[in-house]
C-alpha cells in the first residue's frame, strides 16, 4: 500500500488524464433547494493508472476547491457536489463523493470557468460553459435550469458545443411537485450522450 502511495505521488498527472466530464450547473432544484446547493462536477479518469486526486484543485479564477485524498481508478467518474447533503437528498447515497476543503466555485448560470489544476499547479484543462450550449432558435438549452446536466460527448474532444451537450437520460429522478424529474444528468457513470 505504501509502495503504490509514493508511485502515485510521484506520477504527475498530464493534460488529459483527468477531465471534466459532466457539469450541473443550472440544476431544476426550485423545490429541493438553494441553485447553488445542488451544483455538481464530475471528472473522468481518462488514463490507464489509478491517480490519487489529493491535491488537485478546480477553480473559476476566484474560489478555489481542493480535492482531498481519493483514489480514481482508470476508467472511472467521480463526482465533486457543492453540498454533499443537498446531493444525497436528491440523488441517493449510491454515488460516491469526492471530498474536498476550500469555497465551492458556485458555477453561473450564464457562463462561467472551471480550471482542473494538477497536484503541482498545472493547468490540465479549462472549460467555459455556456448557458447557449445545447440551446435552439428561441428554445433554452435543457441545462439551463431544466433538469439536465451538460455532458462531455468525448473525453478527448475539445471543451465547445460540438462536444458538450445537455444530457438526455437521468440518474435517480427526484419528482418535484408537478411529478417532473428535478435531478437529472448521470453523476458517478457514464454521460447518455457519451461517444
Ligand atoms: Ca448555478
Ligand atoms: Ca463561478
Ligand atoms: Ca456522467
Amino acid at each position: 500500500m505504501l509502495f503504490f502511495l509514493i508511485i502515485t505521488a510521484l506520477v504527475s498527472q498530464l493534460p488529459g488524464d483527468i477531465v471534466i466530464n459532466e457539469v450541473m450547473y443550472n440544476p431544476d432544484g426550485s423545490t429541493l433547494g438553494l441553485d447553488e446547493h445542488l451544483e455538481w462536477i464530475e471528472i473522468y479518469n481518462a488514463s490507464a493508472e489509478g491517480i490519487n486526486l489529493a491535491g488537485m484543485m478546480i477553480s473559476d479564477g476566484n474560489n478555489q476547491v481542493f480535492l482531498s485524498h481519493y483514489l480514481l481508478a482508470p476508467d472511472t467518474y467521480g463526482v465533486i457536489p457543492a453540498n454533499d447533503l443537498s446531493f444525497t437528498a436528491a440523488y441517493g447515497s449510491d454515488v460516491r463523493l469526492i471530498p474536498w476543503t476550500g469555497e465551492w466555485t458556485r458555477l453561473r448560470n450564464s457562463t462561467d470557468e472551471i480550471i482542473l489544476y494538477s497536484e503541482n499547479g498545472t493547468v490540465m484543462e479549462t472549460l467555459r460553459y455556456d448557458q447557449t450550449w445545447g440551446a435552439s432558435g428561441t428554445e433554452p438549452s435543457s441545462a439551463d435550469g431544466d433538469g439536465a446536466s451538460l455532458e462531455r460527448i468525448s473525453a478527448s474532444g475539445p471543451n465547445d458545443p460540438s462536444n458538450w451537450q445537455p444530457s438526455e437520460d437521468f440518474a435517480n429522478p427526484t419528482p418535484d411537485n408537478g411529478g417532473d424529474s428535478v435531478c437529472w444528468g448521470t453523476p458517478g457513470a457514464v454521460n447518455s450522450i457519451a461517444e
